[in-house]
């Protein structure tokens, strides 16, 4: 089938069109979608070369999903002229997120919930992903009242002008543009996305918020801290979790271990556990470090990493369409 990449130049249209070919989606044609100054340039997929066109001619190819990571101005400006196409859309931006007609998707949590009538379906923060799939196994048995989770993310997730000035500042090159207001390379900045008026971040609320329409459960509650620092394999997160009810701690690893998509790596005598250098191209969700919070009753300690540009977006993006297909809803 026809597939359409909005934002197909971009670092995750292009972590996309690697995850459309290595997963082997019944791919025909790639219909790369991208801005003006890149309309007529070659993207490679599975060796062949297809030219960018702009969205009008996607439109009309009557491509049979597309898959979209080009922004959320793009996407609130375009997403609709598809859908109004009848072409359904899978996007990566916060365009429609929080909008209570779109479904936020998370496969192993709740593709179930996707329709017919669902034209626009919206992908979850990077952040935010890597986290509720971790969440869903251990809500369901034990029943998750808080979370608190710092994370420590890759700057991947800011795009590539960011791994840019990361690797110019330790090259010692200072005339890179720069991306965020402070250095990044032996540097740790306590803030992603835009301040609001409460005191968090907007990457910070996404967790927050999103965690609770993917779940379907608004009484767990959670606060976030979330930190950029100089790494580019992929997001960490500490999460600390109280639950209704207590656990055991074999227990949740055995469940964590059978849980789809998720890898536990916890071995710590051996110095075993996840690190984004080793989550870095991989579709997984790395969980490790399972301990009790001795602090306090019913609560686990966890460090979870993931590919943000992976499982935190093109992976989850194409695991999306792979379950309307499979449902026949492309
Ligand atoms: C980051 N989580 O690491 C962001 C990137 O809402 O899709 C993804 C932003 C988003 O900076």
């Amino acid at each position: 089938m026809k597939i359409a990449v909005v934002g197909a130049t971009g670092l995750v249209g292009t972590e996309i069109l690697k995850v459309l070919a290595e997963r082997n989606f019944p791919v025909s044609e790639i219909i790369p979608v991208a801005s003006e100054k890149s309309i007529g340039k070659q993207v490679e997929f599975k060796g062949k070369q297809f030219t960018v066109v702009g969205y009008e001619d996607a439109i009309k190819m009557k491509p049979a999903v597309a898959i979209f990571s080009a922004g959320g101005s793009s996407s609130l400006a375009l997403a609709p002229l598809f859908a109004a196409a009848g072409i359904p859309v899978i996007d990566n931006s916060s365009a429609w997120r929080m909008d209570p007609t779109k479904k936020l998707i998370v496969p192993e949590v709740n593709a179930n919930t996707i329709t017919a009538e669902d034209k626009i379906i919206a992908n979850p923060n990077c952040s935010t992903i890597q986290m509720v799939v971790v969440m869903k196994p251990l809500h369901d048995k034990y029943k998750i009242k808080r979370v608190v989770v710092s994370t420590y993310q890759s700057v991947t997730g800011t795009g590539k002008a960011a791994v840019d000035q990361l690797f110019a500042e330790r090259a010692g090159d200072d005339s890179v543009a720069k991306v965020y207001p402070h250095k990044i390379d032996l540097n740790v900045l306590p803030h992603i996305d835009v301040f609001l008026d409460n005191g968090y971040t907007k990457e910070e609320m996404k967790m927050v918020n999103e965690t609770k329409k993917i779940m379907g459960d608004d009484s767990i509650a959670v606060t976030a801290t979330t930190v950029r620092i100089p790494t580019v394999g992929g997001h960490s997160e500490a999460v600390n979790i109280e639950f209704e009810n207590d656990f055991d701690l074999d227990e949740v690893r055995r469940l964590l271990s059978e849980t789809e998509g998720v890898i536990v790596q916890d071995d710590p005598k051996n110095f075993v556990y996840p690190m984004p250098i080793n989550s870095h191209g991989k579709d997984e969700v790395f969980v490790g470090r399972i301990r009790r919070d001795e602090s306090q009753k019913n609560t686990l300690n966890l460090w979870v990493v993931a590919d943000n540009l992976r499982k935190g977006a093109a992976t989850n993006a194409v695991q999306i369409a792979e379950y309307m297909l499979k449902a026949n809803l492309l």
